[in-house]
């Protein structure tokens, strides 16, 4: 079955990662080359013409022999965190382009174009952003976003010369293009707690990102008496666990401390610094808003209380998204024909598709993972759930106008 095909195919990808648990995939480096060199043989072998945009991320073009026909997107993110699975975007790559090989193979032309894409950049774990190359492909990218610098110490730019790429990123933006299609593991237990394959997404949660960052002063550990000291780590400490509780206490939103620096980083030297991120989700925007105003002043009675002072400074923002109804309605129908139940349910996870939907309908379909484990090596799927995927997706490859 195309199940076992397409799983074979994709712990051939996870091979081209750093060395380590899991998979480590990041933008324009070594293992972002290998995975779009064998991602662009896997679209010639389904007669798709690729190229590599501006921005790194790989296209591979069906046209349709139909003239002004419409056009198709479909695709995910190639890029991974640190340590994490072989499915988190992997998948939502290469199960089209195998469904749609197989579909072709059996059904010849299709009335509409496609384009598949493996955005180079989605995750953000780079360069503090999240979906920095689909936003290239939607044309909201911002010139600014270049200068940001990654954990080499390279520039954006830099980066993307030291991979190739030094033309200018505003042709990347797509036109003509209708409909934006991701699938992807769901990331998150409900489908298999439920005993469901697939689920429908009807709505994507909103995220905003922050870098903050703690000053006090750095001194010995031994001869400062706790009163005289200005520790940046503690005040990161008290700030940490009190928008937790008020994150845990406000309910219907997410708030999570993913990187924590403290500076110099010595057994006996008080933190003169400490810098940590905060990734914010929740579907209404209002309790995102509460959320960063009790940031910003537990922030500040902290700081003011232990003689500290802080820096929180936003580093992306993405609006929660209603996914297409169009999109939802074709999926209902490919699933109704596929014979497989529907499902709805919405999104705790970020996706390029928020990007994509400001420019064309958009929406996904979420596959089951085993116990929602994602962003950690032990992230897996079923064979027999990627063949129910490519049922429907063969189911909307007909029905789609
Ligand atoms: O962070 C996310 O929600 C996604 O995995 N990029
Ligand atoms: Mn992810
Ligand atoms: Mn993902």
């Amino acid at each position: 079955m195309l199940g076992d095909i397409i799983y074979k195919k994709l712990d051939e990808l996870a091979e081209f990662s750093k060395d380590g648990e899991g998979v480590t995939r990041l933008p324009f480096t070594k293992e972002h080359k290998e995975a779009i060199t064998w991602l662009e043989d896997l679209m010639n072998s389904a007669n798709l013409t690729t190229k590599i945009d501006n921005i790194g991320n790989l296209i591979g073009e069906y046209k349709s022999p139909t003239k002004n026909a419409k056009t198709l997107v479909i695709g995910s993110h190639q890029d991974s965190v640190i340590n994490g699975g072989k499915y988190d975007g992997a998948l939502g790559i290469v199960l089209p382009i195998m469904c749609f090989k197989d579909f072709y193979e059996t059904h010849g032309a299709l009335n509409y174009n496609i384009k598949f894409i493996a955005f180079a950049d989605e995750e953000g774990v780079s360069f503090q952003t999240a979906f920095l190359t689909s936003k290239a492909v939607v044309g909201s990218f911002t010139p600014d976003l270049l200068e940001r610098v990654r954990y080499d110490g390279k520039t954006l730019k830099k980066s993307l010369e030291n991979f190739g790429l030094n033309a200018d990123i505003s042709e990347c933006k797509i036109n003509d293009v209708d409909t934006f299609l991701e699938l992807h593991i769901e990331q998150g237990p409900i489908l298999d707690n439920k005993n469901l394959s697939l689920g429908i997404v009807d709505a994507i949660q909103g995220i905003e990102r922050y870098h903050v960052e703690i000053t006090g002063f750095a001194g010995h550990s031994g001869t400062i008496p706790m009163d005289m000291r200005r520790d940046a780590g503690v005040g990161a400490a008290f700030v940490i666990s009190r928008i937790t509780e008020f994150a845990e206490n406000l309910k219907n939103i997410v708030v999570t401390v993913g990187c924590l620096e403290l500076i110099p980083g010595a057994v006996n030297v008080i933190p003169g610094k400490s810098i940590f991120s905060i990734d914010i989700r929740a579907m209404d925007p209002l309790l995102i808003k509460t959320m960063v105003d009790k940031i910003n002043s537990v922030l500040s009675e902290t700081c003011e209380k232990r003689d500290l002072s802080f820096v929180l400074e936003r580093k992306m923002k993405a609006d929660s998204t209603i996914c297409s109804k169009n999109v939802i309605n074709m999926l209902e129908e490919s699933m109704k024909s596929a014979g497989v139940p529907i499902f709805h349910m919405t999104s705790g996870a970020g996706h390029d598709a928020q990007e994509m939907a400001t420019i064309m309908d958009a929406g996904m379909l979420f596959i089951r993972c085993k116990k929602g484990i994602s962003h950690n090596k032990e992230e897996s799927v079923m064979t027999e759930d990627i063949d129910v995927a490519c049922k429907v997706l063969a189911e909307y490859f007909k029905c789609y106008k």
